[in-house]
């Protein structure tokens, strides 16, 4: 039998609807996995029998955090090269002398399965510990048949040890190896052999790609979107974070779950991606951190109805921070979103745009995913930086200890 469990004195947010969905002297009331009933508690239907009655001391409950893209498994990292950034070399330089993705994909080459682990476990902690219930990991520093499956593998088993859902990503076309240099249609038809296995060993949720010049182009990254389709596998996209590759639209085409970073993105794009539903991911970590001045056409995303979600990235090179509020935050003072934008961003909009229809919101029948905060107001949560307001974490039901 599911423990039934009342969580009560709280205040609500449960941002079900087009606003904050504010509920004072709330309740949740969770059987096993899942939400049964939210709502003020003295609206609680009567003749519950409840296993446990938890006080959440008037605190406020959101959702739990989604964190829906993430380079979280690597080897090294990259603080030697932030360095030569700040002295004054570009991203592009670093990366076409070698640098860039190509150093951590050595130093991850490196890595044993457990180191990978213990690394990737340090950094699912941190982003736990603000509130994050759902995480997605993509692969891509691994680049050849065995290290990608050795991060996916990894991957898989941070979500099985520690309580958080974990959705993997496949990102072997990220940048070519040094084993295929001059010969990218090659890597791609490995990337693609490479895919089915991947996937019939089970370590596949989606596929993602780097769709820019100094990456792969529309044409590659429609060979591998096919595979994926074959597969019966999602996909989503890096796309216009450099320069516009009309890589928003492709991604559309495919049905894709989501299309990320969009600096660069053109009307086409926003079309496309709105006749698709296909969600924006905004990274204001890259952005910030490659000091960028082009920002997402965000205000046309939102007149499109495009769902926008805001995640950490959290990679080496371009986005070293394990803060998914600081992310929420800079996606409010750089690309304008409203506090309710940024903070459905990192709840409801990031759940879709991992494709997840259980989760994000505090409704009945939605995973009992919750986060309780040492704030007065959901709006503080873009607020405050540098700063963890989050006391409690309850995923699945159960409270995390
Ligand atoms: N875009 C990014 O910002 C990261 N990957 C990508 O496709 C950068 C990854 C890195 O520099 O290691
Ligand atoms: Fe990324």
């Amino acid at each position: 039998m599911d423990t039934k469990r009342l969580w009560r004195n709280a205040r609500l947010a449960t941002l079900a609807g087009a606003d904050w969905g504010l509920i004072e002297h709330g309740a949740v009331l969770t059987e096993g996995e899942h939400i049964r009933w939210v709502g003020p508690l003295s609206a609680m239907p009567a003749g519950q029998s409840v296993d446990e009655e938890i006080d959440l001391g008037g605190a406020l409950v959101t959702p739990g955090l989604v964190d829906c893209h993430t380079h979280l498994i690597y080897g090294g990292h990259r603080a030697h090269e932030a360095e030569l950034r700040l002295n004054g070399a570009s991203y592009e330089e670093i990366a076409r002398a070698g640098g860039g993705i190509r150093s951590t994909v050595a130093a991850t080459r490196d890595a044993s399965e457990d180191v990978l682990l213990a690394s990737g476990t340090a950094r699912a902690r941190a982003l736990m510990n603000e509130g994050v219930t759902t995480l997605e990991i993509k692969s891509g520093y691994g680049l050849s048949f065995e290290a990608e499956a050795r991060c996916l593998r990894a991957a898989r088993c941070l979500g099985r040890e520690l309580p958080v859902t974990v959705r993997t990503t496949y990102l072997g076309a990220h940048a070519l190896p040094p084993e295929f240099e001059g010969r990218p249609d090659a890597y791609i038809d490995a990337v693609c052999d490479w895919m089915s296995a991947l996937h019939a060993e089970g370590l596949v949720d989606a596929v993602d790609a780097f769709c820019e010049s100094i990456a792969f182009s529309p044409a590659q990254v429609a060979r591998v979107f096919t595979t994926a389709r074959q597969l019966g596998l999602p996909v989503k996209l890096h796309a216009e974070q450099l320069s516009d590759q009309h890589g928003a639209a492709l991604a559309a085409s495919f049905g894709a779950l989501s299309a990320d970073h969009l600096e660069h993105l053109g009307d086409d794009g926003i079309a496309a991606m709105r006749a698709a539903g296909t969600a924006a991911v905004l990274l204001p970590g890259a952005f910030y951190m490659l000091r960028e001045t082009k920002v997402p056409p965000v205000a046309a995303l939102r007149a499109a109805g495009v769902p926008l979600a805001v995640a950490s990235d959290h990679n080496p090179g371009t986005s070293p921070g394990l803060s998914l509020l600081l992310a929420a935050h800079m996606a409010c003072t750089f690309f304008r979103l409203t506090p309710l934008e940024a903070v459905v961003g990192i709840t409801r909009a990031a759940a879709r745009a991992l494709g997840l229809h259980d989760r994000g919101t505090l409704q009945a029948g939605r995973r009992a995913d919750l986060a309780v905060w040492a704030l007065e107001h959901p709006n503080e949560l873009t607020y405050w930086f540098g700063h963890n307001p989050c006391r409690r974490v309850i995923a699945g039901g159960v409270e995390r200890t």
